[in-house]
Formats: C-alpha cells, sequence, structure tokens
C-alpha cells in the first residue's frame, strides 16, 4: 500500500501542487479546508485532482478538528502549510495571525505527540523571518545559519512556528522539519500576492479589460521561485535518514520593478503608461531584499531550481493572458462555479463514531 500524507492548506497554492504530487507518487492524499462563505476548490479542480483527494473539515485554531483530521487519516507525513500566508494582513489582523500562522504549528505538534508520534511533520517556514538580516548583510545570499530578524507579524509568528518546531524534535524526538522557502510563484498564486497581481492586471491590460496598475513599493527585491519545483523539496526533507532544516531559494533577487518592467514588456506594453504607485499598497514595515542560498538542500538533497526569473515571468503572464482570453470566449473556469465540499470524498469524524 502506498503511504499517506496529511496537507493543511490544500485549498492553497502549494497544498494543490503538493497533493498533484504526491499523488503522482502513488500516495493517498489526505487534506484539511475550512468552512467558507463560497467553497475554494478551484487550484484542485485546475490541476485536475479535486476527486482524487481525501478532504476533512478543520480550523487550525480548532485542536479537536486536528486530533480528528490525524486520527481519520493515520498519516505516514504530515505537511502543515496552511496560514494566514499574506504579509500585509498580518499588520490589519495581528493577534489572528499570530493565533492562526504561529500558534497552530503548536497545535498540529501536539496533536501529532499525542496521537501519532511517529508520524514525520514538514513546517512551512518562510525567507520572511531573516527580515532585516536580509539587508544588514549587503544583500549577500541568506542561508541556514543566518539570524533571524522578523520585520511583520507575519513573520514573527513564522518564527514562533520555526521554533516550536525546533523544540518538539529535540525535546520529543519527533521527525520534523522546517522548509525556509523564499517566494515562489505560479498560475496558481493568490491574486493579492505581488507578482500575480502583475501578471493578471497586464493580461486584462492588453486584452483592452482593465486601464492601470496601482502597486505599492516597486524597489523591494525578492527571490522568485516556480511553486511545482518547491514542493518536490519539501517532500525529499521528509524523505532524509534525519530531519533538518533546509533554506529553498534561486539565489537570484530581482525587484518589483523589474518584474513589472518584464512582464508588460512581454506583451509589447510600456509600463510606465500604466503603473500608478499607490501608498494604500506600502506597508508599516517592508524588508527590503531577500535572496536564499540553497546550497545546503543541493548538496544534501540534491535540490535545485531549474525555473528561474524570466521563464517564471514568462509563465505566469502567458498564463493569465490565455485565461482571460478563454473567458472572453466565454469558456467558465472553476472559480466562476465553485464546488461544495458533499461529494464522496469528503470525510467527517462521524466517519469514526
Ligand atoms: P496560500 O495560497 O495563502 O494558502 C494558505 C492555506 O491556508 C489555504 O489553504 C487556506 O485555506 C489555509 N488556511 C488559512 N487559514 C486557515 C485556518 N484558520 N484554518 C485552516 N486553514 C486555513 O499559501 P501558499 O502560498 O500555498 O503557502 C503555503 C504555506 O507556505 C503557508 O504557510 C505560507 O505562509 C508558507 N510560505 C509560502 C511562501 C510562498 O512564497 N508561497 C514562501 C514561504 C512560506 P482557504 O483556502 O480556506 O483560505
Ligand atoms: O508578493 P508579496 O505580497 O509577498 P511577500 O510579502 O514577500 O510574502 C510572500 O513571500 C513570503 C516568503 O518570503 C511568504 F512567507 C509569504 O507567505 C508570501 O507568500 O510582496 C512582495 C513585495 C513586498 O515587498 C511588497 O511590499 O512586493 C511589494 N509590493 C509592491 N506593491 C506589493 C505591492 N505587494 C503586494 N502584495 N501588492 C502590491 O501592490
Amino acid at each position: 500500500m502506498g503511504k499517506r500524507a496529511l496537507i493543511t492548506g490544500i485549498t492553497g497554492q502549494d497544498g494543490a501542487y503538493l497533493a498533484k504530487f504526491l499523488l503522482d507518487k502513488g500516495y493517498e492524499v489526505y487534506g484539511t479546508y475550512r468552512r467558507l462563505s463560497t467553497p475554494n476548490f478551484w487550484r484542485l479542480e485546475y490541476l485536475g485532482v479535486y476527486h482524487k483527494v481525501y478532504l476533512i473539515p478543520a480550523d487550525l485554531t480548532d485542536m479537536s478538528s486536528i486530533i480528528e483530521a490525524l486520527k481519520i487519516s493515520e498519516p505516514d507525513e504530515v505537511y502543515h502549510l496552511a496560514a494566514q500566508s499574506f504579509v500585509e494582513a498580518s499588520f490589519e489582523t495581528p493577534v489572528a495571525t499570530g493565533d492562526v500562522t504561529g500558534l497552530s504549528t503548536t497545535r498540529i505538534l501536539e496533536a501529532i505527540r499525542l496521537v501519532y508520534p511517529e508520524t514525520k511533520f514538514y513546517n512551512a517556514a518562510t525567507s520572511e523571518i531573516f527580515g532585516k538580516t536580509g539587508i544588514l548583510n549587503g544583500g549577500r545570499p541568506l542561508n541556514e545559519n543566518d539570524p533571524f530578524m522578523p520585520m511583520s507579524p507575519y513573520a514573527t509568528a513564522k518564527l514562533y512556528g520555526f521554533w516550536i518546531t525546533r523544540i518538539y524534535r529535540e525535546a520529543y524526538g519527533i521527525f520534523a522539519v522546517n522548509g525556509i522557502l523564499f517566494n515562489h510563484e505560479s498560475p496558481l498564486r493568490g491574486l493579492e500576492f505581488v507578482t500575480r497581481k502583475i501578471s493578471n492586471e497586464v493580461a486584462k491590460i492588453y486584452l483592452g479589460l482593465s486601464k492601470e496598475l496601482r502597486l505599492g513599493n516597486l524597489d523591494a527585491k525578492r527571490d522568485w521561485g516556480y511553486a511545482p519545483e518547491y514542493v518536490e523539496a519539501m517532500w525529499l526533507m521528509l524523505q532524509q535518514k534525519e530531519p533538518d532544516d533546509y533554506v529553498i531559494a534561486t539565489g537570484e533577487a530581482h525587484s518589483v520593478r523589474e518584474f513589472v518592467e518584464k512582464a508588460f514588456g512581454l506583451m509589447g506594453l510600456d509600463w510606465q503608461k500604466y503603473v500608478k504607485v499607490d501608498k494604500r499598497f506600502f506597508r508599516p514595515l517592508d524588508v527590503p531584499c531577500l535572496v536564499g542560498d540553497y546550497s545546503k538542500a543541493k548538496h544534501k538533497l540534491g535540490w535545485e531550481p531549474r525555473t528561474k526569473f524570466d521563464k517564471l515571468v514568462e509563465v505566469m503572464v502567458n498564463e493569465d493572458v490565455s485565461r482571460w482570453e478563454r473567458w472572453l470566449k466565454g469558456e467558465r473556469f472553476p472559480w466562476d462555479a465553485p464546488n461544495y465540499p458533499s461529494e464522496s470524498n469528503v470525510l467527517t469524524r462521524a466517519l469514526r463514531m
């Protein structure tokens, strides 16, 4: 029998790609989802895996639902990806972000310790935990030994998750790892993140559906990789003999301005005619530059990024143009007609009663 994996946050960008990746490897895949007024399974549908995964209702703030999800799925591996993941929103909802993005990692680790201590655990840490170090070190690529200096409520919550994962590894011998992933993007990225906001608006402007793009800090630099390659790194971390923490990145930093220039340029458009800087999209604090050194992952996991900046921008813009072109022809997409989770792949606690 294949292995069983439980993914928290299966409806998000990484959750959907990871579900597909693990299904292709022969895993039985379980994922938690939370009740929303409009269901959010479009990414799973887009990748053609909605009917191939088992869905378990659970909320990160509800310990009993997490325990139930473990009991239903009996996983060999848990990938903890669910979070309030938008840095900007964490300034608006700092307490909730601390609870969902930080404390929930402890809820899951506690549940594993109590119910399935043999389960391997992946925690979605982030390059955001380096924060100010990214600029104080002169822009040198950051590695696992660099100091953490978070600059947002989100990053602080993630740093808590990072340390509690290490503590459960050392205190209880749980196979628990942190993936310190730098930004990774794709056509499945949420529309509020800057790369997808740009690729989507470029497509609309190109097709005459929009006239301008409003952005914040164009000088910020990020290390942008391609999400489907990053989920493979998560899996590789759990296949090692010993649990450890790894930086996953491309090793290149590019500014938001460069992303804009490249994306508009691909469609033959002059970005300066369309982009307006709008103070609403500036943050109270913003990490100026983040770039990662993935040498350890290359050496120990055999992992390397394949899709770099130019190709990534191309993939995202082309996919958004193609979606809007099909939409103009009358084609409708999963997000236009959301599926309710009333299908046979939904598992609830009633099953175990
Ligand atoms: P995402 O697209 O925003 O997905 C977040 C997931 O968390 C969604 O499935 C969301 O469910 C779920 N979630 C949020 N609040 C929840 C709650 N209270 N209870 C249960 N589920 C909840 O994020 P992503 O880009 O896939 O990132 C995956 C993880 O990696 C996150 O932890 C993120 O912080 C971290 N990370 C991401 C990057 C990156 O560049 N993408 C880099 C480093 C680390 P709904 O669909 O219901 O909203
Ligand atoms: O796309 P962003 O919102 O991503 P950010 O803040 O780097 O966070 C993402 O990557 C982290 C890994 O380092 C993850 F942990 C996190 O969950 C998330 O996935 O913003 C990127 C940069 C920022 O400096 C922001 O100020 O783009 C700048 N920016 C400029 N104008 C904008 C905008 N960001 C957004 N979202 N919207 C704008 O209009």
